[in-house]
């Protein structure tokens, strides 16, 4: 990239902003009280984006394990968002793609995750986010990316989850949340990544889909998530995996994509919007770098476009999630 390396680095941990290397050291500020909610993934996007820029050197990793370690409930083997809340499986991911990329699995109770996991399965196939039981297929997403880092994709009935995701595909050969839920980039990009993870990518409408999602494209260059709405940097990211996983990266302008995803880079402090001249901030950050990977931008490091982790993470741990090609 351009520009940013360092500012971006200093964004995500230096003083400006809740997600940083400082994490629960400064916790008298407001910005850190009103962030708790999403704590551990905030430092799965933060050490994500900087794994990518190869500057994870300037972590503390001893701290953030021990962080993600008191996360754990012991009883539940669930991992919450910060110590005290209630775990839930969006952060049970979080926390094993964060110990999976310091090669630190055991420094928590697997064993426990696998329990937690296993137990939000019900009998239809769908996965509950938590105990207090929303369905929706971002869960179905988490859980399988979760064992499968574990390497405990045995502990669930695969088949099951499969026939749930497959029953909330839609005509346009989109996915949504639940059965007959609108089509959307984000919960495309989850049911994917659940398809490739279990190998299953064989069921999908593969050139009805990848037709929906090149008409995210806008003029500007950047993609939306659903007909009618306006680009979003996320979206980058969402979209441009899932046309990856369907061997269809090439069927949207990428360097009209780049163009607008670098107009969201902000000067000063180098993260990224969602929109330019918006406020930036780690979410947006990683998913706009991680889509310049996809993209082939040559400073950053390649991302697995089914983990969104750093691919030598996922060779390292010997996983070949599924792509079509
Ligand atoms: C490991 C990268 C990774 C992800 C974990 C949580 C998750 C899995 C994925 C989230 C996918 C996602 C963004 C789903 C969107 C859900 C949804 C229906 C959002 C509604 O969007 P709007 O209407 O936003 O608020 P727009 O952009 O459409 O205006
Ligand atoms: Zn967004």
């Amino acid at each position: 990239m351009a520009r940013g390396h360092s500012e971006l680095t200093r964004q995500i941990y230096g003083e400006r902003f809740p997600q940083r290397k400082d994490y629960g050291k400064n916790d008298d500020n407001f910005e850190f009280g009103m962030t708790d909610y999403l704590r551990i993934s905030g430092m799965y996007w933060g050490l994500t984006a900087l794994e990518l820029l190869n500057q994870t050197h300037s972590t503390s990793q001893e701290e953030i394990v021990a962080y993600v370690k008191n996360c754990q409930d012991p009883e539940s083997g669930g991992i919450s968002a910060c110590f005290g809340h209630d775990p839930h499986l969006l952060h049970t991911l979080s926390a094993v793609q964060i110990l999976a990329m310091y090669d630190k699995l055991d420094a928590i109770d697997t064993e426990g995750v696998v329990k937690y996991v296993t137990a939000l399965q019900q009998p239809d196939g769908s996965f509950t986010g938590d105990k207090w039981g929303e369905v929706d297929t971002r869960f179905s997403f988490c859980a399988v990316a979760t064992l499968s880092l574990l390497k405990r994709l045995d502990a669930i009935d695969v088949d099951n989850a499969v026939k749930f995701v497959e029953s909330c595909m839609n005509f346009d050969g989109g996915f949504g949340s639940r059965p007959l839920s609108e089509s959307h980039a984000g919960l495309i990009y989850c049911c994917l990544g659940f398809l490739s993870v279990t190998n299953r990518l064989d069921i999908v409408k593969r050139d009805v889909l990848a037709w929906w999602l090149c008409e995210r494209q806008l003029p500007s260059g950047g993609l939306n998530g659903r007909p009618e709405k306006l680009p979003d940097v996320c979206y980058s990211w969402w979209v441009l995996s899932s046309l990856t996983l369907l061997g269809r990266l090439h069927w949207i302008s990428g360097e009209k994509l780049k163009k607008f995803i670098l107009a969201c880079q902000d000067t000063e402090s180098g993260g990224f919007s969602d929109r330019p001249g918006d406020v930036p901030d780690p979410y947006h950050s990683v998913f706009g770098l991680a889509a310049l990977s996809l993209l082939g931008q040559p400073e950053i490091k390649t991302v697995n476009p089914t983990y969104c982790m750093p691919q030598h993470v996922i060779d390292r741990m010997q996983l070949t999630p599924q792509i079509l090609r």
